[in-house]
């Protein structure tokens, strides 16, 4: 039978920071997602809440038929700049290079290719990230990949938390290293994300209300945004980096270079964000994994930041 440890090496060598495996299918976490929904943190986002999804999300089986084990591993990603100028807004790292999902999944067709090479026998698999009803740091968390910070995020010793977390189910059966469950409290009594927040979007550590958060607001938000929640929103039009900016895992981090090369303008200038029209957007996004937010989205968000610039004057 595969061990972990050899997973592990093709994994690093395919360019993943770090892998781990899980053959547990159950979320350890289920019941604090359960209550995340109950208080509306997700706000406008079905596709978190539906029925079907919440189904899913119980149990790994659902994903693929026959799940033995679960390898999930980290890709790490370039940490943001802050070089900006006086009427350029900011776009979060995670986007402004190569769409992710196109990344992570080819590099998992690959490990599964490099293990399909080592054994002798079929099975199934199925890579995912970001792609289906599975709740990814939980898995992380109980494969020993990570430990969930306060500010929600998967966070590794010594790579910190920019990094995508991607998954490959599969029917292989795939031995775990005796390490005992790796989880941990690794914030201790640090709460530097839950105060830099400036719209105070955590209610308590380990919980995020979506509804208040920036990444939210200006990907995922419909519409108008509370004028209250509006002026704390800065320059950002799309996502939001500052509670990983302020961790101090972040700051200690020697991850390996990331795979991912800068690809699109982190700082556009507000104006021209205004003035993008349809194919001026097409062009914009392409490539990327901007494109969640339209462009109407993206003119409301500069909006607001050439508002908050003004205000600052
Ligand atoms: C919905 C979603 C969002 C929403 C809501 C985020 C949230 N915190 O719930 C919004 C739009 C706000 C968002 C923002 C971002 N997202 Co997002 N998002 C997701 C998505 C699709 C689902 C997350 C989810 O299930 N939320 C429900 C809550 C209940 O679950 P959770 O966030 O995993 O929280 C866990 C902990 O809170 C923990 N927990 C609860 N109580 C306690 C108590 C203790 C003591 C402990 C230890 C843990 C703990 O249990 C929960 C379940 O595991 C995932 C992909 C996926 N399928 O999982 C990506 C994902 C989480 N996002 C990702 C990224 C990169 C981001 C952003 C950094 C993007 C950006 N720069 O703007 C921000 C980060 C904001 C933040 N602090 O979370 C990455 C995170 C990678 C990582 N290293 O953690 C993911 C995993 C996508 C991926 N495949 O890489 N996101």
């Amino acid at each position: 039978m595969l061990t972990e440890e050899i997973v592990l090496a093709c994994a690093e060598q395919i360019g993943f920071a770090k892998a781990a495996v899980t053959n547990d299918t159950i979320p350890v976490r289920f019941a604090d997602y359960e209550q995340w929904l109950k208080k509306g943190y997700h706000g406008s986002m079905s596709f978190m809440s539906s029925d079907i999804n919440f189904e899913a999300r119980k149990s790994s089986n659902k994903i693929l038929e026959g799940t033995q084990s679960i390898i999930v591993c980290a890709l790490n990603y370039d940490k943001p700049s802050d070089a900006t100028t006086d009427s350029s807004g900011k776009i979060s790292c995670y986007v402004t290079q190569r769409d992710y999902h196109h990344v992570m999944k080819s590099k998992l067709s690959l490990l599964a290719q490099q293990l399909a090479s080592v054994v002798d026998c079929d099975f199934e698999f199925r890579a995912l990230v970001d792609s289906a009803p599975v709740l990814e740091r939980d898995l992380a968390e109980r494969a020993g990949l990570s430990f969930t910070g306060k500010n929600t995020m998967a966070i590794i010793p010594g790579v910190g938390s920019y990094f995508f977390i991607g998954s490959l189910f599969t029917t292989l059966p795939l031995t775990k290293r005796e390490i005992g469950n790796p989880v941990f409290k690794g914030c201790g009594d640090c709460t530097a994300c839950l105060d830099a927040c400036p719209t105070k979007a955590f209610p308590e550590p380990y919980k995020l209300d979506a509804t208040q958060c920036i990444s939210y607001l200006t990907i995922e938000h419909d519409g108008d945004i509370p004028t209250s929640l509006q002026e704390k929103m800065g320059v950002h039009i799309y996502g939001c980096d500052i509670c990983q900016q302020v961790c101090p895992y972040n700051a200690t981090s020697k991850a390996p270079p990331p795979t991912f090369t800068p690809y699109k303008n982190y700082a556009p200038n507000l104006h021209e964000v205004l003035e993008m029209r349809s194919s001026a957007y097409k062009r914009f996004v392409k490539g990327t994994a901007m494109s969640r937010a339209s462009a109407k989205k993206l003119r409301r968000n500069a909006t607001i930041a050439l508002r908050n610039i003004e205000r600052k004057k």
